[in-house]
C-alpha cells in the first residue's frame, strides 16, 4: 500500500487537515480529515466528494487557490485519472475537469 499525504487548511478555519491518497492493488481511495481543534479529526472526504471507491490513486497532489476565490484546491495527478481538480467552494467539493 502506498500513501501520498498532502495537508492543508482546506476551510480556513487556522487548523491545518489532513489529506491522503492511497491505493493497494486493486483498492483505491483518497482520505479527508478535518481538524476539529480539540484533537479530534472527523471524516469528511465521502461529504466533500473526495473520498469514493475508484477516486484516487495520486502519486501526486497539491493544494492551491487556481481561482483566487480564497478556497483552497486540490490538484491530484494519478495513475487512472491521469489528473483531477477539485475546486473548494467550503461546504462542497465538486471535480472540476
Ligand atoms: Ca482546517
Ligand atoms: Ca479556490
Amino acid at each position: 500500500m502506498k500513501w501520498h499525504r498532502e495537508d492543508a487548511d482546506f476551510d480556513n478555519d487556522g487548523w491545518l487537515d489532513i489529506f491522503s491518497s492511497h491505493h493497494d492493488f486493486f483498492v483505491y481511495s483518497n482520505i479527508m480529515w478535518k481538524n476539529n481543534g480539540d484533537g479530534t479529526f472527523s471524516d469528511v472526504g465521502a461529504e466533500l466528494g473526495l473520498s469514493a471507491e475508484f477516486i484516487g490513486d495520486y502519486f501526486g497532489q497539491a493544494w492551491g487557490d487556481y481561482n483566487l476565490d480564497g478556497d483552497i484546491d486540490l490538484f491530484g495527478v494519478g495513475h487512472i485519472d491521469k489528473w483531477v481538480l477539485f475546486r473548494n467552494d467550503q461546504s462542497t467539493t465538486m471535480p472540476a475537469n
